[in-house]
């Protein structure tokens, strides 16, 4: 096995804990992303791999993106336990959760010794052994690392789940986490097996006919607002039936108007069958969209946010906001102080 050129190491107690369990039930977040998925799917077949049992449980489904990394690995989806739980298993382990409560299996999870697996910054700590590094640039790389610890085998199929989660986390290594650890850890997993064009292929050329349709109808939306630093779209039911969308293809939809230039701060306001309508902001520095979020019950962080509102005059509050805490912020381009009145 080649070392990596890192400093990361897996904690004594937690490896020996770990080394104590034959029959592991793995789990992650809800609403689970490529680093969920890839770990998860890893991590069951290194330890299938090194003659103990795996199952992966979580509480919401893998979107289909990830079909082709999760093969025939079998995931059990919702609230009610795989069958055996609790007795057939001997450890938990959460992959990516700062909170247990991040699971949304919480109470059941309690029933079991878990082991907390993880790279978020305010980890909780929650595990009877716990290794958080937030230098790793995705929970994979941590799995990779583990491989290794164990001595496992890093098979194709095993390189190409932690790849994806390497991948997705990374923003394909455009994000800050894009380190010497990340394409280190990516150069090991080609190497091994893992296939950057298929992964590629799967994430960004597998669009379904209607998510690139309702792109063009959320996009028909878009207004500018402050000088161009705050950026618009609505999200209408009816652009869904128009689109031959389904509910899931409204994903990544913000990100679009966040790739406007000069663009800081943006908001999505998706109307739901409910009746109100879900508010997504996004923004970039030290523009606080957590906070008008919270402010109206929502949460979130700094940089990214979600709230519900009742009517369109209170769409018009959540913009009027949103260019205070822009003009707040500050302008790097020293543009005229009244550029956002027209937002209010
Ligand atoms: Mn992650």
């Amino acid at each position: 096995m080649s070392a990596l050129n890192t400093s990361s190491t897996v904690p004594e107690e937690f490896l020996g804990t770990l080394l104590g369990g034959r029959s592991f039930l793995l789990s992650s977040h809800a609403h689970p992303d490529g680093d969920a998925i890839g770990s998860e799917v890893a991590l069951a077949r290194i330890l299938q791999a090194t003659g103990r049992s795996a199952t992966i449980w979580n509480v919401d489904p893998a979107p289909a993106t990830y079909d082709g990394v999760i093969g025939d690995i079998a995931i059990h989806v919702g609230g009610t336990p795989p069958p055996g739980f609790p007795e057939a298993f001997d450890l938990a382990v959460a992959l990516e959760c700062p909170q247990l409560d991040r699971t949304g299996l919480e109470d059941a999870l309690r029933r079991l010794d878990v082991l907390n697996m993880d790279h978020h910054l305010g980890n909780r700590l929650y595990g009877v052994a716990n290794w958080v590094d937030t230098e790793a640039p995705a929970v994979a790389e941590m799995v990779l690392h583990l491989a290794h610890a164990l001595d496992a085998p890093v098979d194709p199929a095993t390189a190409n789940a932690l790849y994806l989660g390497l991948s997705t986390d990374t923003g394909s290594f455009r994000f800050s986490n894009a380190t010497p650890r990340a394409f280190e850890a990516a150069a090991e997993l080609v190497r091994r097996g893992a296939r950057p064009e298929q992964i590629a292929g799967w994430l960004y050329e597998s669009q379904p006919p209607g998510a690139v349709r309702l792109l063009g109808e959320v996009l028909g939306t878009l207004q500018l607002h402050c000088d161009g630093r705050i950026a618009s779209v609505r999200l209408e039911l009816r652009m869904f039936e128009r689109a031959g969308a389904s509910p899931t293809d409204s994903e990544g939809l913000i990100d679009y108007p966040r790739s406007i230039r000069g663009v800081e701060a943006v908001v999505l306001f998706r109307e739901r069958p409910e009746g109100d309508v879900k508010v997504s902001l996004r923004s970039r520095g030290g523009i606080d969209v957590g906070a008008i979020a919270s402010r109206r019950g929502g949460g979130g962080h700094r940089n990214a946010a979600g709230c519900l509102i009742d009517t369109a005059t209170d769409e018009t509050a959540v913009i009027a906001e949103l260019a205070a805490a822009v003009e707040a912020n500050g302008d790097d381009l020293a543009r005229p102080a009244t550029a956002c009145e027209d937002a209010r």
